[in-house]
């Protein structure tokens, strides 16, 4: 079976908490400003609607400060939603949280039963491959766990690993087309990209490579003009957007939103 990975009717979205300045970071530069970080949700929710996208924006939860970040407590396959279990203590409970939200909004939800864990940030897929990083938020046990669930959508399961000093596998490549990645130079040496084409992100805007593919367009973050010019060079229709507030507690373009396709689903 081959799928349109990057064609979405659809986005699951949410209002970032007042208490993301408590959110996790690996170096302190200083908390994220709510008021700004909203304004910048709000520009990439707009966009995201503006790619065709029909999204839903889940209200804030306080309780869980990194909880703007959705794709990392679910996968979406097919319109299937997979209850993830992520990594770190403070986020472990954003699954549950997110739960009923999944099943007023997907397909179906099914749950990944498993002792270790894994975050929808170390997923990239393809139109027949999932990319799944092992990393500091994702075991070993948990990618195995997870391979029958995404096998039983059609997809082959590629267990590979995130360079240690990297957070997620997203959080340096994401997809661009059916056959093309963007990634930093770092993962791409790693040789995680096996069949595909690879763009690579230019010296200094390694941040550049958490991009989205979604529909038409590309979104890319703020003050990266060079890897900005490079994807519109390669004729993709790229959008430019601010997470500056994001960057701060170390998220990015693929991480606030859930991407999914109901037309599509199976
Ligand atoms: C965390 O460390 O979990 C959050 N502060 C950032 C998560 C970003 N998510 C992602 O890259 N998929």
């Amino acid at each position: 079976m081959t799928h349109r990975s990057f064609e979405f009717t659809h986005a699951l979205c949410r209002t970032p908490a007042l208490s993301v300045t408590d959110g996790l970071r690996a170096t302190d530069q200083g908390d994220p400003d709510p008021l700004v970080f909203a304004a910048e949700h709000a520009a990439y929710v707009s966009a995201l609607r503006d790619a065709g996208c029909d999204v839903t924006v889940l209200p804030a939860d306080d309780s869980f400060p990194d909880s703007v970040f959705i794709e990392d407590p679910a996968l979406v396959l097919n319109g299937v939603a997979i209850v993830l279990r992520p990594g770190a203590d403070s986020r472990i409970g954003e699954a549950a949280a997110l739960r009923p939200a999944l099943l007023e909004t997907m397909a179906d939800v099914v749950d990944l039963q498993t002792d270790g864990f894994v975050d929808g940030g170390d997923i990239l897929c393809t139109d027949d491959r999932v990319l799944l990083g092992l990393s500091a938020r994702t075991t070993a046990q948990g990618a195995e766990d997870l391979r029958p669930l995404v096998e039983a959508q059609g997809y082959r399961l590629d267990i590979l690993q995130t360079p240690p000093e990297i957070l997620h596998f997203k959080t340096e490549s994401s997809l661009l087309d059916h056959e093309t990645v963007l990634a930093t130079p770092k993962l791409a040496a790693s040789g995680a990209f096996q069949g595909l084409n690879v763009i690579e992100t230019p010296h200094g805007e390694e941040a550049a490579a958490n991009a989205i593919r979604v529909n038409n367009d590309v979104f890319v973050s703020a003050g990266y003009p060079r890897t900005a010019d490079l994807l519109d060079q390669a004729g993709y229709a790229v959008k430019v957007l601010n997470t500056s507030q994001a960057a701060l507690v170390d998220g990015g373009l693929s991480c606030m939103s859930l991407r999914y396709s109901l037309a599509l689903a199976a």
